[in-house]
């Protein structure tokens, strides 16, 4: 009886032991971040990427940094009389639990004075927040596309 007991207690224990830990989502978590290659001879361009708000704190975007680019703004499109016009936004709010999709036709990255290697394939971002620290991601340069018609 006792060594049963003892042998339940060693599997227990190994079962503990041996189940991977589940990946916790925590703070702040960025992805399919991807900045549209300026088209040829401009130095503008958008950039997306869908945000989550692990924590539970209500949080706001209060601005985004890249060497890519000297001026970093947040924007929104919406239709105005039908036509569709972009506003820049000084923050955008991000409620614990909340997921906000950045993309075309809605909140979007605007870089100006892009400088940018033709070849470059990535950026790094600096996202800074009104609460969390700082988080810095690698941003996928996604081949030069129609941004031209969101102005
Ligand atoms: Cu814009």
């Amino acid at each position: 009886m006792k060594l049963r007991s003892l042998f339940l207690t060693l599997m227990a224990l190994s079962i503990t032991a041996c189940t991977p830990a589940q990946p916790i989502e925590e703070g702040l978590v960025i992805s399919d971040a991807r900045v549209q290659a300026p088209l040829k001879g401009k130095a503008i361009t958008a950039g997306y990427f869908d945000i989550t708000n692990h924590s539970k704190v209500d949080d706001a975007i209060i601005g985004i940094e890249s060497p890519i680019s000297n001026k970093v703004e947040l924007h929104k499109s919406a239709q105005v009389d039908g036509v569709m016009k972009m506003r820049r936004q000084v923050s955008v709010d991000l409620k614990a639990g909340e997921t906000i999709s950045f993309k075309p036709g809605g909140y979007h990255v605007m870089f100006f004075g892009v400088e940018l290697p033709h070849d470059a394939e990535d950026a790094a971002l600096t996202f800074k927040f009104k609460h969390s620290p700082d988080v810095v991601i690698i941003a996928e340069i996604a081949g030069a596309a129609a941004h031209a018609s969101h102005h």
